[in-house]
């Protein structure tokens, strides 16, 4: 395995200091490498010349205070760096059509910067050919430096799972393509210097952009198959997610995922657009897909069906009552929102009506109580968005303190027997 001495290893800029940026420019650091993190956001990199995490991940708050790694706005740092990682987001646009904006600038700004020699890697989450289309033409034209002769190019699709104590961006495993030989072992080098993990070389960068937009629609159709069967089981009185556990005991060939009021974050509910409209344009049409699509961004429509239910259930309407919705983040324990259902949740109990409370210990910034109690006082229900352990924690007597006697729990994270023992209605999301 080729490993470089730390005294020759080139300097590494890191283009967006975000989830996956950040984490990438300490480890870099970590790993002896000059690094050099280049962001956009002047507040965010003056953040990091202080050492503070700009989002809560407990990992990184350590690693941070140690590193010593350069953040700046200055992208004409680049042409210090031998090797150049752009860490920039893929979002979706409102009509789901991927937003390469964000990433075609990237490559426009750097371009201009790159050493003659230098190796571009991308880690942003795209779909197959955008390399080729994309990135290759934007470093071309902005470099007059060619890739396969002056410039190396690589892909290796980011992996990593924000709050994720156990699987690091140092011990998950990566693929990486190569626009050529060349690139592909430089890129293998690299990384082989910064992981405790495998690197499986990918036979093309066009494999290496399936890789990841298939690994994350993989996860989505199988949340959206147990959210059917969470809906379809809910009219059979069938616990699913019994029955999901009952499954799970087989040892093989089953994966268990778990039904809830919606698929946030910014990479389950975006990268199968990604390959859907790539595919469109090659003249296949993703079907299943975009099923998984519709069933898995319906669940937040579904969950407001259910607390319009259970209030009518108790002779209240949705219409002028107070709905408390619990959890902002799009999973435990983090802060982060991106594409979280709290907040489609929220529209939609306004659209119905409702006067919404919403608190988040993980995120007070869009909470709009302050404290739990001041959330829940005036309720007439309470819907559960994100499991945080605090949340999980949650006694029935929190609300019946507050004679709040409907529960809904999209996230399946209570005791549905303690609540229901307790006097509440509740309803989760097929239990
Ligand atoms: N969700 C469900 N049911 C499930 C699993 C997740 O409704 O069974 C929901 C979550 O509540 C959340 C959304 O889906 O709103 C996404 O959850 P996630 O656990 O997939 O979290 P992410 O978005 O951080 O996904 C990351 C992904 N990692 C990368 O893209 C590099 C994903 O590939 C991983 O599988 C996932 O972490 C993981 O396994 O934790």
């Amino acid at each position: 395995m080729m490993s470089q001495s730390t005294t020759q290893r080139p300097t590494v800029a890191i283009i967006g200091l975000g989830y996956v940026g950040l984490p990438l420019a300490v480890l870099a650091d970590q790993k002896g490498y000059t690094t050099i993190g280049v962001d956009a956001d002047a507040a965010k990199v003056a953040q990091l010349g202080r050492r503070e995490a700009p989002f809560a991940d407990p990992a990184l708050h350590d690693a941070l205070r140690r590193s010593t790694f350069t953040a700046t706005t200055d992208v004409s740092r680049v042409c210090d760096a031998g090797i150049v990682v752009i860490c920039v987001p893929t979002p979706v646009h409102a009509d789901h059509t991927p937003d390469l904006a964000p990433l075609t600038e990237a490559c426009k700004q750097v371009a201009p910067h790159l050493q003659k020699g230098a190796l571009v890697i991308i880690e942003s989450t795209v779909n197959p050919g955008v390399c080729d289309t994309v990135v290759i033409p934007a470093l071309e034209s902005g470099s007059g430096l060619k890739v396969g002769r002056e410039l190396s190019l690589a892909h290796c699709p980011e992996r990593i799972n924000s709050g994720d104590t156990t699987w690091t961006i140092q011990n998950i495993n990566r693929v990486v393509g190569g626009y050529d030989a060349e690139s592909l072992q430089r890129a293998l080098a690299f990384y082989r210097t910064l992981l405790d993990a495998e690197v499986k070389p990918m036979g093309s960068l066009k494999e290496a952009e399936a890789v990841k937009v298939v690994e994350n629609a993989f996860r989505d159709i199988n949340i959206a198959f147990v959210n059917e069967l969470a809906m379809s089981f809910t009219k059979l009185g069938i616990d699913v997610v019994n029955v999901i556990e009952g499954a799970a005991t087989k040892p093989f060939a089953f994966m268990p995922h778990y039904p809830g009021c919606g698929v946030g974050g910014h990479c389950i509910p975006v990268d199968p657009y990604y390959l859907i409209d790539y595919a469109r344009k090659n003249g296949f049409q993703h079907d299943f897909l975009a099923l998984a699509r519709h069933i898995n961004s319906n669940m937040p429509v579904y969950t407001i069906d259910l607390v319009e239910k259970a209030l009518g259930e108790k002779d209240m309407s949705l219409k002028g009552s107070k709905v408390a919705v619990l959890g902002l983040a799009y999973k435990p324990n983090i802060d982060d929102c991106r594409e979280s259902p709290a907040f489609e949740m929220i529209v939609e109990l306004e659209r119905r009506g409702a006067q919404v409370a919403s608190y988040d210990s993980f995120v007070p910034d869009r909470s709009t109580a302050s404290t739990l109690d001041a959330a829940l006082d005036g309720a007439f229900a309470v819907v559960v968005a994100t499991a945080h352990d605090a949340i999980r924690a949650m006694q029935p007597e929190v609300l019946l303190k507050h004679n709040i006697s409907v529960i809904i729990d999209g996230r399946n994270c209570l005791s549905a027997e303690a609540f229901v023992k307790a006097g509440l209605l509740y309803k989760g999301i097929g239990r």
